[in-house]
């Protein structure tokens, strides 16, 4: 958590960019896992955390961006809540660690948010993602769960998205430690890799270094040598002699703010021809990015680049047939990377997603992210100062998908499918960074780099 001035100016910055009407930012609830008193793990909402800094369950933040009134609703914990939980602080004196004095019992907020209702004020709110959210909004608005979305803040989703997305001196201070239990994560993973070894062993260590250091890991983990199924949860696999290892792990630190890296080496610590080979077009692309990325650009063009120079080493592979430009304009790479380059990086492991879309103009932009594989909700992300990005190019060999675009008779004359049978078993590879964007360019998080060269992994995987 930082100090109250953080929450009170974010709080009085937000305000004057919406200008009128109500602010209502709900943070999370407990959710019940497989029985009402056995709840997931608890995760605050990012944007309640944001503004109100506190990982508490069941408050809501108010604030008035007329008056510039700033409320807390929350009730205070009982004797019986105390016998399970010891004792607590106060609504009011947690509402005073975030520079607000007006707390009010959560039964309070429906009247208050009647009230403006009838008097015609708008309440601004953001597009719910849990369902409990979703039904308390319901009853507190009086809108149906499903109609929601019409009425959610466009004005307020771009502001928070806007603010969120620049990340503060002392926010890129808790990413740089969240970049270190990303370290110790992987670096733990490359050494305990070698043949015989269940992938489950090596996810359960790393996650385990994600508790001791931090709020735990910021996704769930994926630790495969089915690195061809994107987010291949399923961590059953006995690793092999001649098999390529993908790790996409991350963790999130006390004040959760995340990291998230990937990186793929082989179970026997030795590269053959091959895998090197399509390795280092992977990792020709990863440097790529960080070398050209500067504020002001759209992430398209990045993912663009970074696609170019993908097939140009698939070209120089014997696996494109015409020139690399073809590949990327024909949508032929997305059988090579069928995912987006990246994505923001924060509080959230997608920074924002929460918000979805925000272009004004979605139109020609969706057409674009459809053609290039782009993740519509990054379709029209301009990159700013301060904003951290991940840089994850991947190639991959999917046989379901290969077959599919063959018997399409897909991108032919620019893919060479004789040449990708001799690949169908070789998996995939993914090697990923975060990168800040500064007003010159971008520099990597981190205060160290974690292996990436196949030289670098090969001294340390297994060892
Ligand atoms: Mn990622």
């Amino acid at each position: 958590m930082f100090s109250a001035k953080t929450y009170t100016a974010r709080r009085a910055t937000l305000r004057t960019k919406i200008g009128s009407g109500l602010i209502l930012l709900p943070g999370n609830m407990p959710a019940p896992n497989n029985y009402p008193n056995n709840t997931y793990y608890f995760r605050q909402d990012s944007t309640f955390l944001y503004y109100f800094g506190l990982n508490i369950p069941s408050l809501v933040g108010l604030i008035d961006a007329d008056s510039g009134d700033e409320m807390l609703f929350g009730d205070d914990f009982t004797v019986e809540d105390i016998i399970w939980t010891g004792p607590q602080p106060t609504l009011r004196e947690l509402g005073a660690g975030v520079g607000v004095a007006a707390t009010f019992p959560l039964a309070a907020l429906q009247e208050r948010l009647r009230q403006a209702v009838a008097q015609g004020r708008r309440i601004h709110y953001l597009p719910p993602y849990r369902g409990e959210t979703k039904l308390q909004l319901s009853a507190l608005l009086g809108i149906a769960p499903a109609m929601l979305h019409d009425y959610k803040s466009v004005d307020l989703m771009f502001a928070v998205a806007e603010m969120r997305e620049t990340k503060s001196a002392e926010e890129i201070e808790e990413m740089e430690r969240a970049f270190r239990i990303g370290y110790d994560m992987h670096t733990l993973a490359m050494k305990m890799c070698r043949p015989g070894v269940v992938e489950r062993e090596i996810a359960g260590a790393i996650e385990g270094v994600a508790k001791s250091a931090g709020s735990g890991v910021s996704f769930p983990s994926i630790v495969s040598q089915h690195g061809e199924t994107l987010h291949n949860l399923c961590a059953d696999g006995v690793l092999e002699e001649g098999r390529l290892l993908l790790c996409d792990a991350g963790g999130e630190t006390l004040g959760n703010y995340c990291s998230d890296h990937t990186r793929t080496y082989p179970v026997s610590g030795k590269f053959s021809p091959k895998q090197r080979e399509i390795y280092e077009i992977v990792l020709a692309a990863h440097d790529h990015v960080a070398k050209i990325v500067r504020p002001g650009m759209m992430y398209a063009d990045v993912h663009n680049a970074a696609c170019l120079k993908l097939a140009e080493g698939l070209a120089g592979a014997g696996l494109l047939l015409g020139p690399a430009a073809d590949a990327v304009a024909s949508g032929a790479m997305t059988l090579f990377m069928p995912h987006g380059l990246g994505h923001g990086l924060g509080m959230d492991v997608h920074d924002c997603e929460a918000m979805g879309e925000r272009s004004f103009d979605f139109s020609s932009i969706a057409e674009r992210a459809a053609a290039s594989g782009t993740c519509i909700y990054r379709a029209a992300w301009r990159l700013r100062p301060g904003t951290v990005m991940t840089d994850e190019p991947g190639i991959y060999f999917i046989p379901a998908l290969i077959d599919k675009c063959r018997a399409e008779g897909l991108y032919r004359g620019i893919v060479d499918y004789d040449a990708l049978d001799d690949y169908r078993d070789f998996g995939g590879i993914r090697i990923e960074d975060d990168l800040l964007l500064t007003d010159g360019g971008c520099r990597m998080l981190g205060d160290r780099k974690i292996p990436v060269t196949v030289d670098e992994l090969e001294a340390v995987v297994g060892k």
